[in-house]
C-alpha cells in the first residue's frame, strides 16, 4: 500500500470545510494513518518547503502556512499519490478541474485548501518530517501503531 501526506491548510480551516474536505479521501477509498494539528512556525514552513527556496511565492507561502494551525494528514490507498492530486486539481483553482477540492474551494494558487505530496520520495520525505520514524502512524491490518 502506498502512502502520502496531505496538509489541510489554514483557509480550510477558515472556510469551514476540514470535514468536507476529509470526505473527499474518505470517499475515494483512501484510510487515514495517522493526523497532527500542527501551527508550524516560520524555520519549519520554510523547511518544509525548501524545494521552492529562491521563488516568487515561497516568503508568502512560508508566511501564510505557518500563519494559523494546520491538519496534517497521512492516507494509504493503491496509487494514493497520483489519485489524490487528482482530487486536489491543479495548483491554480482557475486551471484545477470541475468538481476537484481546489475547484471548488481554493482562492487562488497559494489559498489553495491542501497540500498533496508529488511523488512516492516527496511522500516519504514529507512524512518523516512531521512523524519521524513513523511515530504515530496506525497500522489498520495489525492494529497497531507504528512503533520507533
Ligand atoms: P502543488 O501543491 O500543486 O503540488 P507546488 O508543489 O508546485 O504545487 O507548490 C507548492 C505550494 O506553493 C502550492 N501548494 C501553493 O500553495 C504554492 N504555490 C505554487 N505555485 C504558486 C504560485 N504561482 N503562486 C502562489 N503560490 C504558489
Amino acid at each position: 500500500m502506498q502512502r502520502t501526506l496531505i496538509i489541510i491548510k489554514p483557509d480550510a480551516f477558515m472556510k469551514k470545510i476540514v470535514g468536507k474536505v476529509i470526505r473527499q479521501f474518505e470517499e475515494e477509498g483512501f484510510e487515514m494513518l495517522g493526523t497532527k494539528f500542527v501551527k508550524m512556525t516560520p524555520e519549519q514552513a520554510g523547511k518544509f518547503y525548501i524545494e521552492h527556496k529562491g521563488k516568487s511565492f515561497y516568503e508568502p507561502l512560508v508566511k501564510f502556512m505557518s500563519s494559523n494551525p494546520c491538519l496534517v494528514t497521512v492516507w494509504g490507498g493503491s496509487n494514493v499519490i497520483k489519485r489524490s492530486r487528482a482530487i486536489i486539481g491543479k495548483t491554480d483553482p482557475a486551471d484545477a478541474q470541475g468538481g476537484t477540492i481546489r475547484e471548488r474551494w481554493a482562492r487562488d494558487g497559494r489559498h489553495n485548501i491542501v497540500h498533496g505530496a508529488d511523488s512516492p520520495e516527496s511522500a516519504e520525505r514529507e512524512i518523516e518530517f512531521f512523524f519521524p520514524y513513523g511515530e504515530g502512524l496506525y497500522k489498520w491490518e495489525q492494529r497497531e501503531y507504528i512503533k520507533k
